[in-house]
């Protein structure tokens, strides 16, 4: 029941054809490349629980140990809902969130945009419609990393979190 809509849905993912000139960052998608800090393996697993609304996420600290979150991602919106992790990687860590957000207007649509970032960078994904809530891991590993809601342009009106996340030990 919580499957996702196919990618041909027109309320999923980044609308096609919004692809844009480079020139205001002066970096694409491609900076996302850079490898994020993943050299260090995480064991530990911690519960946690997101409110996704229309345009935002609530219940996400700025500051987090390093590990894989099982996280229950409940939408109280009138809106499906996507919650994905990434770890901006040294590159893209120091992009303030406008800088982002202009980022993911380049990207042609969802899925591209994951296939381009490294391996480990994108921690996971969580899709929930209205009403529903739905549970997946998210792996979070060192740096800074995004949540983002990439159906339509959600990442836009508010649903683009930061969150610090630091080794424990
Ligand atoms: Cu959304």
């Amino acid at each position: 029941m919580h499957d996702r809509p196919n990618e041909g849905d027109a309320d999923r993912g980044i609308t096609v054809g919004r692809k844009r000139a480079l020139a205001a960052l002066g970096i694409g998608a491609s900076a996302l490349l850079a490898a994020p800090n993943t050299a260090v393996a995480q064991h530990r697993t911690f519960n946690s629980a997101v409110v996704a609304q229309d345009f935002v996420f609530r219940g996400i600290p700025r500051l987090l140990p390093a590990g894989t979150y099982e996280t229950r991602l409940l939408n109280l919106g009138q809106a499906p809902h996507v919650i994905v992790a990434i770890n901006l990687g040294a590159s893209c860590g120091g992009l303030s969130t406008a800088e982002l957000i202009n980022l993911f207007d380049q990207v042609e649509d969802e899925a591209t945009f994951l296939a381009q970032c490294p391996d480990g960078s994108v921690g996971g994904d969580i899709f929930a419609l209205p009403g529903e809530q739905a549970r997946g891991p998210l792996a979070l590993t060192p740096g800074r990393n995004v949540f983002v809601c990439f159906v339509g342009r959600h990442y836009a009106l508010g649903m683009i979190s930061s969150t610090q996340v630091i080794n424990i030990g």
